[in-house]
């Protein structure tokens, strides 16, 4: 079976919708056709400063919310980033085959450092796609499931995996990117040509999946449209109403001209109103999950422990042929 990877980060407590439906429901769909792996990345979460007590119980809590979402974990591989120490050792030699211009040209460390200022940002956040492409490379990773803000640090992946087999013989998968189109970015309801993200400006355009149903349903119902009335996609002119439908599109698994056929001649309400109802539905179960999950820390962290001796399975591999490949004298 071919291989998958992907992490999601500990740092927000609740998922957001764009993460759940650009990746994570993804991840779910993927551990049926592939042997799958999937972390809970604490390394990256540092990469900003951190409570030490709120990292470790957001840890958890991203973990319930994975199993919550519909990962099995005897159908996959769940773990803690921190548990494989090989994801740091691995990153090193990484950062010693990137380039610096190479590293300067992620467009998301431009982003997030303009938003902390630069003299706040840290190296680890400058260099942390690179840590990524650790983590990708080293579970011989075929395709990492992600949504489109990740897509230039698949690339950097493919290009230093390429460039480490040309120096030193071939070792590492070359990865590709799985990115549904449909979802790949969920926009923020207020602003619907922004990226959902959990460092937004304004929290009415944010869904968490564990905020109370009433506060999402509220959400929903002020997302911003447009002056027109017409229900249909066209993400160019109509983003919001655009971005509602892909929503519910894929939450209730009923196409988008069906959509557009039956909220006809109806207005932005009814719509709203409809989905509204969709993502209570939804979100309701899934924080009781969740709940369920965090009320039972010790299944909680044997499932992460279980993960963790798995992927350090492959990853002791992979880094002993690196090493060997690289020219370290092996310890005795
Ligand atoms: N809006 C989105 N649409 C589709 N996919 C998205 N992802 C994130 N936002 C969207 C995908 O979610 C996965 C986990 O990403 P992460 O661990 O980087 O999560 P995050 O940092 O909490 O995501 P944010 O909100 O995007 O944070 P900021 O704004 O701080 O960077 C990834 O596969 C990502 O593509």
């Amino acid at each position: 079976r071919p291989r998958v990877l992907s992490g999601i980060q500990p740092t927000a407590g609740s998922f957001h919708l764009g993460n759940y439906l650009g990746a994570v429901r993804q991840w779910v769909a993927l551990q049926e056709s592939h042997d799958a792996f999937y972390m809970v990345v604490d390394l990256h979460a540092i990469t900003v400063p951190q409570d030490p007590k709120e990292l470790r119980a957001n840890t958890r809590l991203a973990a319930a919310q994975l199993l919550a979402a519909g990962l099995d974990p005897e159908r996959c591989t769940l773990f803690v980033q921190s548990h494989v120490p090989e994801h740091a050792q691995l990153g090193w030699v990484m950062n010693c085959l990137t380039g610096f211009g190479e590293a300067s040209r992620m467009t998301q460390f431009k982003d997030k450092s303009a938003k902390q200022g630069s003299d706040r940002a840290t190296v680890g956040l400058f260099t942390y796609p690179i840590l990524q492409v650790a983590d990708i490379l080293l579970y011989q990773a075929n395709e990492v499931p992600v949504g489109e803000d990740q897509r230039q640090h698949i690339e950097l992946t493919r290009d230093l995996a390429e460039r480490f087999n040309g120096r030193y013989g071939q070792t590492f998968t070359v990865p590709k990117p799985h990115i549904i189109k449909e979802t790949a970015k969920i926009f923020d309801l207020q602003d619907p040509t922004a990226k959902m993200s959990k460092s937004t400006a304004n929290p009415k355009g944010l869904v968490n999946l564990l905020d109370e149903p009433k506060v999402t349903v509220k959400k929903v119902k002020s997302a911003v449209t447009d002056t027109d009335t017409e229900i249909r996609f066209d993400a160019e002119a109509k983003p919001g109403v655009s971005n509602l439908l892909t929503i519910y599109s894929t939450l209730t698994g009923t196409g988008i001209p069906e959509l557009e056929q039956k909220y006809a001649g109806k207005g932005y309400g009814a719509l709203k109103t409809d989905l509204a109802e969709v993502m209570a539905e939804f979100v309701t179960p899934f924080r009781t999950r969740t709940q369920e999950y965090l009320d039972d820390p010790e299944t909680l962290d044997s499932i992460l422990a279980k993960g963790a001796e798995k992927a350090r399975a492959v990853a002791a591999e992979t880094l002993a042929t690196t090493y060997e490949r690289i020219g370290f004298l092996p310890a005795k």
